[in-house]
């Protein structure tokens, strides 16, 4: 069995919406390593969840990134949201001109197999942390081959609006509609994480 690996019930909803009965929550908390760039993070959050469960796991590391504050709060957006909050951070880009941002998501997939060579981004930045923690490091972080699957979706920030999603969702606008006044297949239509599982099940499918 699959298991998607997060404490967020949002994204578990979004999940089986997408993959349906194949997938299952793990409710574990993984270590979120700090780094600018979601797929280090979702790399070996994926790998930690893969030897605490045995079984092929997913984990999904997003964030909302505003232009205007350089991609703040970015990795970062769930401290963001749990300290300073939704309408605070609202309140931080209505100061700006500039009402630009994007969500991306970075699903990573670990089954203690190797993969085929492919375009999508693998987790240099881990293998290359590894290489220079020299012999000592203690774990295959190096020999758990992960892969890699992103999705964006670019709106602009607006006045909170609408009660479904969950974290920013009242306050990123596409197309008209706010993520939170979508339900969830509307919103898995267009979102990041959307766009993410959906290239997920196309290679899983396969596999
Ligand atoms: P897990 O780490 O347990 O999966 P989390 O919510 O902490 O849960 P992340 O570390 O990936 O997950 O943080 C993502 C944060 O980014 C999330 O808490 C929201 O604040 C925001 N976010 C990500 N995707 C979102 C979405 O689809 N809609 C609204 N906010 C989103």
């Amino acid at each position: 069995m699959l298991r998607y690996v997060t404490t967020n019930p949002g994204k578990v909803r979004e999940a089986e919406e997408y993959l349906g009965e194949g997938v299952s929550q793990l409710d574990y908390d993984y270590t979120e390593i700090q780094s600018d760039d979601l797929g280090t993070i979702a790399a070996r959050g994926a790998r930690e969840a893969y030897r605490h469960a045995g079984e092929p796991t997913l984990v999904d590391d997003a964030g909302l990134f505003v232009r205007a504050l350089d991609g703040f709060p970015g990795p970062y957006s769930s401290y963001a949201e749990d300290t300073i909050g939704v309408e605070r951070t609202w309140e931080l880009a209505r100061e700006e001109d500039d009402r630009a941002a994007s969500f991306r998501c970075v699903l990573a997939y670990c089954d203690g197999e190797g993969f085929d060579a492919s375009p999508d981004p693998v987790d240099v930045d881990d293998r290359v942390a590894a290489a220079a923690a020299g012999p000592e490091a203690d774990d295959d972080r190096e020999t758990l081959p992960v892969k890699l699957f992103e999705g964006r979706v670019r709106g602009t920030l607006v006045e909170p609006r609408g009660e479904g999603g969950f974290g920013f969702d009242p306050i990123f606008e596409h197309e008209g509609a706010t993520f939170a006044e979508m339900d969830e297949a509307e919103k898995n239509a267009i979102s990041h994480r959307g766009r993410a599982l959906a290239k997920f099940a196309e290679w899983h499918a396969e596999r």
